[in-house]
């Protein structure tokens, strides 16, 4: 067993997860309050995302764990747990509360969260021994609401960069695979990541500009992300793959049709698998054995999308369905994965 392969995911409702064992967690996800039964004493890392969870009507908890027993640690606002070479981390930065770094040129108090919290995630990686970031989950309130002459999901952009920056880290190229989702009014931006000593393969996809190319129509700074990251080779790949939508070249494509978006998101994953394949020795990754994360801007539209899913993947596949904004206003869905052979 190679150390990529001991890193498992899954996604658990709250009942589910009252039997679990948790000594092997390495830090977890919680969804519209999926962590409330969980008891006290839990040592890991948890990210509280305020997002509500389709289907129904659940609380959901998405888990890492890792081989052994993870050794928490904290950093400033960062709580993080460390197993093997992995590292997971979480934290979350109210903008009411937020004052900006020295040297920021940050504007906005999302701009100011931002730069904290990224600031502070690379200082904890830094304090940590600098294990290379490989996939990070961004929770940003009223994503798509234009305020100070530019919209929030923009002027996160703008201060990600800034902050990638000012700690000498890459803002294209070697950048992790992320999400940027919108979540309910009043949260905190809220930003969870896993790290690894181990360096990733960054995987870009053909039918697509990659992100951080972006014209500047989409905001005076490219979103900084690879389509995809691949841990270890061949059989033990553990593939991550970005927050996916229906965009070819740089250009939205079924603005209006959901089912469309939901076909064509699809497309670009599998052509991310392919391209994640070519460039890390045929690994035996599949579309099948993958966990989805789908991200439904209008819960009216959740049959239509999952119809489409269940076309593509079969009705046996690990997914769990949320409402959440996505980062263009004409995207209706959104689709992460992760996962190995
Ligand atoms: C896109 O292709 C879709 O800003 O970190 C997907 C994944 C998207 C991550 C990010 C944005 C981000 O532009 C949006």
């Amino acid at each position: 067993m190679s150390a990529v392969r001991s890193l498992r995911l899954e996604y658990l409702t709250p009942s589910e997860s009252h039997s679990e064992e948790w000594d092997d967690v390495l830090g977890a996800a919680a969804f519209d309050g999926g962590a409330r039964d969980l008891g006290a004493g839990l040592d890991f890392p948890i990210a509280h995302v305020h997002m509500p969870v389709l289907g129904d009507g659940r609380q959901m908890l998405e888990v890492w764990r890792a081989g052994g027993r993870p050794q928490p640690g904290s950093h400033g606002r960062v709580r993080y747990a460390r197993s093997g070479e992995f590292l997971f981390g979480s934290l979350a930065v109210h903008e009411s509360q937020a004052t900006p770094p020295a040297g920021s040129r940050a504007r906005t108090p999302l701009e100011i969260a931002t730069e904290l919290a990224y600031r502070e995630m690379y200082a904890a990686l830094a304090a940590a021994g600098d294990p290379q970031l490989v996939r990070v989950w961004n929770y940003i309130p009223d994503i798509n609401l234009d305020t100070h002459g530019l919209e929030r999901y923009r002027q996160f952009n703008a201060a990600r960069h800034e902050a990638s920056l000012a700690c000498g880290r890459a803002v294209a190229g070697n950048v992790p695979a992320a999400s940027a989702l919108g979540a309910a009014r009043g949260s905190p931006l809220t930003v969870y990541f896993l790290a690894s000593h181990r360096a990733p393969t960054f995987v870009e996809n053909p039918r697509q500009v990659s992100a951080y190319r972006y014209p500047s129509q989409y905001g005076p700074r490219s979103p900084a992300f690879s389509r995809a990251t691949v841990l270890g080779e061949g059989r033990d790949a553990t593939l991550f793959v970005s927050g996916t939508a229906s965009i070819v070249g740089h250009r939205t494509l079924h603005a209006g049709d959901p089912a469309a978006q939901t076909r064509e998101t699809l497309v670009n994953i599998e052509a991310l698998l392919q391209e994640a394949a070519r460039r890390c020795g045929s690994c035996s990754l599949r579309m099948e054995t993958l966990l989805y994360k789908v991200y439904v801007r209008d819960p009216k539209d959740l049959p239509v999308v999952k119809a489409e899913i269940e076309s593509a993947l079969g009705s046996g596949a690990a997914l769990l369905y949320l409402k959440a904004d996505v980062c263009r206003r004409d995207l209706a869905v959104e689709i992460e994965a992760a996962g190995g052979g």
